[in-house]
């Protein structure tokens, strides 16, 4: 088989090439596969009330925000239209990604007329539009958010599922994490768990046999959990007890890695609901110690904060059951993505999980995957570039190899560890 050095000018271009050409597992969504009917949400309507152009529209309409939440939801995307694509430029991220989603599509931007783009992707049957968005996209799977705790979704777990297998399960416990007694306790109660408030032996054996039952039903790839800056570990609080006492162990004893996104501070603007969560440093010692004290555990970390990102490299180095994954969020920008990769591929090389999408919408894939794909290439081309440049022979099968490990390959693997 031919395998040629990839001569010093062709490097950019051959890089760039590969990383069109992998086709990428995308580690964290909030998308649903069909057989969870409305769950999976798609068109434009969609794509122009994500949360993030909530968020951007507010800011920039007089509308507020009783008048906006009055609305129905094609009257928030016509607002949400008319005041960042129409009355301004849509150059933020979250705009720009639609904009990138209509062109793939083929739609006449220049005719901006939104009811065009909607008659266009009205009649499509949702399954053909997975095969295209997911072509467009080149994305091979995509994982879920499975919340065992929400009763639309409860249903759709209690036959056998027989999906879409590019859809894969992920078992999300923020409820049971960070609302025991408010919502994780009284769900276990009604599907039949004793737990209790004092989180006995008993209850905690109950929590167990709860996550013990949904891995076996879900199957899933992890379990994980949304945490907010001020996470501590260990600590004695209901949320420290049950990671300590039962997540942990099932997640061992399973072999289901835990999740952990650490940062958020959920509903600082109530007012702006799903799009009024934010963001603060948490304290990073509170991994250090997780990762320390569990070595048989597997853990998938992503941090919100920018000021946490070096940090989380650095103990990356020291942890070699930590995977680090995605630029969640408020970092999913150019510019963070650009910075963030970089510290990762110098501190920690090809042993990271650089980007997720975090669609919630299925068209989101088609911008956001490009977007990033070009960001993640232009930062391996300068660092392929750089050991050209020191005389190391860039071989396309090595190239392919790395870029594969990237996008798919390093998750596979962290799983079968
Ligand atoms: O907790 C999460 O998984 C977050 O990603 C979401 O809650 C958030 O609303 C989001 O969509 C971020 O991209
Ligand atoms: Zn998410």
């Amino acid at each position: 088989m031919v395998d040629p050095v990839i001569r010093a000018g062709d490097v950019r271009g051959a890089v760039s090439a590969a990383v069109s050409a992998q086709p990428v597992t995308d580690i964290h969504t909030h998308l649903f596969g069909p057989e969870f009917g409305e769950l999976l949400l798609w068109g434009v309507d969609e794509l122009l009330t994500y949360h993030y152009l909530i968020a951007e529209t507010l800011r920039a309409s007089d509308v507020g925000y009783d008048a906006y939440w009055a609305m129905s939801q094609r009257e928030q995307a016509d607002l949400v239209w008319k005041t960042l694509f129409i009355e301004n430029s849509p150059i933020s991220e979250a705009c720009r990604g639609v904009v990138t989603a209509l062109q793939a599509y083929g739609f006449d931007l220049t005719t901006r007329d939104l009811d065009s783009y909607r008659d266009a992707l009205r009649d499509v049957r949702v399954e053909d539009h997975i095969d295209r968005v997911f072509e467009l996209a080149n994305v091979e799977s995509v994982i879920m958010t499975n919340d065992p705790f929400d009763p639309v979704e409860q249903p759709a777990w209690a036959a056998d599922r027989a999906g879409d297998p590019r859809f894969l399960p992920a078992l999300r416990i923020d409820p049971l994490l960070n609302a025991y007694s408010e919502t994780g306790r009284p769900t276990l109660t009604a599907l039949g768990y004793a737990a209790d408030a004092e989180l006995s032996a008993t209850g905690l054996a109950e929590i167990r046999r709860f996550l013990d039952d949904w891995v076996t039903r879900m199957q899933p790839q992890y379990m994980a959990v949304s945490l907010p800056p001020d996470f501590a570990y260990p600590e004695d609080s209901e949320r420290g007890t049950i990671i300590r006492e039962c997540v942990l162990p099932v997640s061992r004893e399973r072999n289901v890695p835990f999740a952990v996104m650490i940062g958020v501070k959920r509903a600082v603007n109530p007012r702006l609901r799903m799009a009024g969560d934010g963001v603060a440093k948490a304290d990073m010692s509170s991994l250090e110690r997780l990762l320390e004290q569990h070595p048989d555990n597997k853990i998938l970390a992503t941090l919100l904060s920018r000021e946490n990102q070096h940090e989380l490299c650095v103990i990356g180095r020291k942890f070699p059951n930590l995977l680090v994954f995605g630029c969640w969020w408020f970092m999913n920008n150019p510019s963070i993505i650009d910075e963030i990769t970089r510290q990762r591929i110098e501190l920690l090389g090809l042993s990271v999980i650089p980007q997720h999408s975090d669609a919630r919408i299925l068209d989101q894939l088609v911008y956001k995957w490009p977007h990033s794909r070009a960001v993640i290439a232009d930062v391996l081309a300068d660092k392929y570039a750089d050991l050209s440049a020191s005389g190391w022979a860039i071989r396309q099968s090595e190239l392919e190899r790395d870029i594969a490990a990237l996008l798919g390959g390093n998750f596979r693997r962290f799983l079968a560890r």
